[in-house]
């Protein structure tokens, strides 16, 4: 068991998120162990069974932008851990996890959006503005926006749904200092990144970032994971073009999706997902992270 690998090189477990783990070592207050499991969510449920395979590509897909977001000439700090000294990772979750520093997390979510759907599609709806941000009217779903946009949501505590609020809202949360290099940075690294997404033939609609303050330098620094199928949303950029009926379809669970729309009222817990449906999203993972790292 995986809990029990864990135990035993010292972790203990911190936090679980719907997807994710989080473990703390005793003997290394200032790192962390973030722990991506298969378990795959839809419609606010974690469906049985998960997706094979799925913690180990998002996390190998977060390891390669961290990469790329690290090197270049806009370079951006990350919190993975490095250096000499570090302890170990059992074998059992070696390729679903990463070793961090744990940072002074700033507690907004700062989401990018160069296309509007999900949230941000239904704020549009009810107010032509998406967290105080006026748009163009007649926009539809899945319109790309004149450029992209800084939409960041409140942390509300565990199980409550995070909340998007104007910017003035983050100033007040964090300071104008650290509200204002939330924003920069974020629209900076998803410039970079949808410009590297596209030239593969995939479009980062949106995208969400955490930061923390790293306790040390003072330096602000990108946590969590970063840019993977479960913090964005990806579009084929040929499907999307041809304006189709699955021009939306997101490059990762749509299928999960799809098959639960179909086969579940939304009352009572969610069925359990048949092998076919199961196979068919791991080989959609496995195509985006192909895709973007090719
Ligand atoms: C991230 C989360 C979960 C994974 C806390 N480097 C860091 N320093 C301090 N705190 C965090 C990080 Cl990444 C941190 N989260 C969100 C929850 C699994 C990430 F269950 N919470």
């Amino acid at each position: 068991m995986t809990a029990d690998a864990l135990r035993e090189h010292g972790w203990q477990h911190a936090y679980s998120g719907k997807v994710r783990d989080l473990y703390e070592h005793e003997d290394h207050p200032a790192l962390m162990l973030v722990v991506a499991s298969d378990r795959v969510s839809a419609f606010d449920h974690v469906l049985e069974p998960g997706i094979p395979g799925k913690g180990a590509m998002l996390t190998e897909l977060s390891r390669w932008w961290f990469a790329q977001l690290a090197s270049g000439e806009h370079s951006v700090a990350n919190h993975l851990a490095t250096g000499d000294g570090l302890p170990d990772v059992p074998a059992e979750v070696a390729d679903r996890a990463m070793l961090v520093r744990r940072l002074t997390m700033h507690p907004v979510e700062c989401v990018v959006r160069g296309y509007l759907s999900g949230s941000g599609w239904l704020e549009y709806q009810a107010t032509q503005s998406v967290c105080g941000i006026p748009l163009p009217a007649g926009l539809r779903d899945g319109d790309r926006l004149p450029e992209p946009i800084y939409t960041p949501a409140w942390k509300a505590p565990l199980g409550e749904h995070d909340e998007n609020v104007t910017f003035e809202r983050t100033v007040e949360l964090v300071g104008a200092v650290t509200a204002a290099a939330l924003r920069d940075a974020s629209l900076a690294i998803f410039a970079r990144a949808s410009a590297l997404a596209a030239a593969r033939g995939v479009i980062l609609a949106d995208t969400k970032f955490e930061f923390g303050d790293d306790p040390t330098t003072g330096a602000l620094t990108l946590a969590d994971e970063v840019l993977t199928s479960d913090s964005s949303r990806y579009w084929d950029a040929t499907l999307y073009a041809a304006g189709g009926p699955d021009r939306l379809s997101s490059f990762d669970k749509q299928i999960v999706r799809d098959w639960l729309a179909a086969h579940w009222d939304r009352t009572g817990t969610p069925p359990t997902l048949p092998a076919e449906i199961v196979t068919r999203t791991a080989a959609r993972y496995r195509e985006l992270l192909a895709r973007v790292t090719a």
